[in-house]
């Protein structure tokens, strides 16, 4: 009897404190979450202009300047390998239309170049090569084509829903494929709304890439630029129209839209040498380690994710110089962020949810433990005292995104005794958090670090709190 009372009149306070928060906003779907997780995506861009030393080109070359020497894209996935990419996209047409499969659909491909006779196919080779190395493969489908005359026209639409049945039924599992707004003015919605049809009854797993037109069906979207950064704020949703309307809103997608209708997230395409092509004049020209280490920051920890374009060499190789720059960049990201300097902290928060969202969990390195708020605030203030004195210079906040953008304001200060605290000025009135966000500053050395939410749309909720130390270059 006495049990059943305290069962009637205490448990339900308790089941309350424990619930899990109610999400806020548009919220990803699966897709994305994954797409997110891959935090790195390479790119390809590998096809006539290798040959012909261009970027733009016409769609006039002849099929038989296409002649790889040594293709092996082996060298490509042990690349994204070491690099720890986990996921790549090849181009299979750009927009001088020729088609590094041998597409049913056209003449215009390498069955009618010299390389293998005619009868090579590079999807193939890049997909089974993704395959061994358990990276994702995924396509860039041009959907601009200079060379085909139907370019615009109902039976280009046709033929476009042709190749695209043909690489996403006969190449294995295609994880993302990627509409380029570059020239692709005269293709309207309607032509996307036949594609995305069949891109979603093909491979629903897919992840759309969306521009202009194809805005619709984007899981995620351009972020304004190709130099590699994400603003600040960046927010993964975003009205559509912003997306639509690309050249007036170029602002929205480098920053998203706090109330913005549609969760769409940001992809940072760069290259990693000024052209998206190879050209041997451009050997000298790759980007430096320090150059990728801005770019890691402005975009994978700017709430986004990294498309990191490669250009393969005539020969078909990735040259040696890439690959260093890109195993440098994963030696520093591993090195940097191995030892979360606030674990072993005792943390504090101002306005508990329950013991089940401890705020130590912020600290457990694990994904599937959180630390939420109470329902009554949308701010809070969470205080770290470090087992010592620790000095860093790197910040890492990840929400849970799958309950929406809900922080919209923090910042970060650090102490010495607990009492009298010292601003981060790059770690000040901060806005977006979202799946990741990394914050850079001189080193500073602290006993005390406290995370301040001043904003949100409801109780704040997070995953991960990590302070560490950049090492020095290798
Ligand atoms: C730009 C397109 O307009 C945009 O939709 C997107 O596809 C982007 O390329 C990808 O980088 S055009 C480019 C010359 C800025």
């Amino acid at each position: 009897m006495f049990f059943i009372i305290m069962i009637g009149t205490c448990l339900p306070l308790s089941i309350q404190a424990q619930q899990a928060p109610k999400p806020v906003g548009p919220v990803p779907n699966a897709r994305q979450i994954e797409w997110y997780h891959r935090e790195i995506i390479a790119f390809f861009h590998f096809g006539m202009n290798t040959f012909t030393n261009d970027n733009e080109g016409d769609g006039k070359a002849s099929p038989q300047l296409f002649n790889p020497t040594a293709l092996n894209c082996k060298q490509w996935t042990n690349v994204l390998k070491k690099a720890g990419i986990p996921c790549a996209i090849l181009v299979a047409k750009h927009a001088d239309g020729f088609c590094n499969w041998p597409s049913a659909h056209t003449d215009y491909s390498v069955k009618n170049s010299k390389w293998k006779n005619g009868r090579g196919d590079v999807v193939k080779e890049f997909a089974a090569a993704c395959k061994a190395d358990g990276i994702k493969a995924g396509i860039y489908l041009g959907p601009h084509d200079r060379h085909d005359s139907r370019y615009g026209t109902p039976a280009y639409s046709d033929y476009y829903a042709s190749q695209l049945s043909e690489l996403l039924r006969n190449y294995g599992p295609i994880w993302e494929i990627w509409w380029d707004g570059a020239g692709a003015d005269k293709l309207t919605t309607e032509f996307y709304t036949r594609w995305a049809d069949t891109v979603r009854r093909l491979q629903p797993q897919c992840v759309v890439f969306g521009t202009k037109n194809s805005y619709r069906f984007a899981d995620c979207r351009w972020v304004g630029n190709e130099s590699g950064f994400s603003g600040d704020p960046c927010w993964s949703t975003i009205n559509p129209n912003s997306i639509r309307d690309e050249a007036d809103h170029i602002k929205e997608l480098n920053e998203g839209e706090i109330d913005g209708t549609a969760y769409v997230p940001a992809e940072v395409d760069v290259s990693i040498r000024p052209s998206w092509f190879y050209h041997p004049e451009e050997d000298n020209k790759v980007k430096s380690v320090a150059t990728l280490w801005d770019i890691y920051f402005n975009s994978v920890g700017r709430n986004s994710v990294l498309l990191l374009n490669y250009p393969p060499n005539k020969e078909g190789l990735i040259p040696a110089v890439d690959t260093q720059r890109t195993d440098s960049l994963r030696w520093l990201i591993n090195n940097t962020f191995k030892t979360n300097l606030a674990k072993g902290a005792s943390i504090r928060s101002l306005h508990v949810r329950g013991a089940k969202y401890n705020p130590a969990n912020l600290v457990d390195n694990s994904e599937s433990t959180w630390y939420a708020g109470s329902d009554a605030f949308t701010t809070d203030t969470i205080t770290f005292q470090l087992a010592s004195a620790k000095t860093f210079d790197v910040l890492k906040l990840q929400e849970v995104i799958e309950l929406g953008h809900r922080t919209t304001g923090w910042s970060v200060d650090y102490s010495m005794d607990g009492k009298n605290w010292i601003a981060i000025p790059e770690a000040t009135g901060k806005q977006s958090i979202g799946y990741k966000w990394l914050v850079r500053f001189r080193p500073v050395t602290a006993t005390h670090v406290r995370l301040r939410i001043t904003a949100g749309k409801a109780c704040p909720v997070l995953h991960s709190f990590g302070i560490y130390k950049q090492p020095k270059a290798s």
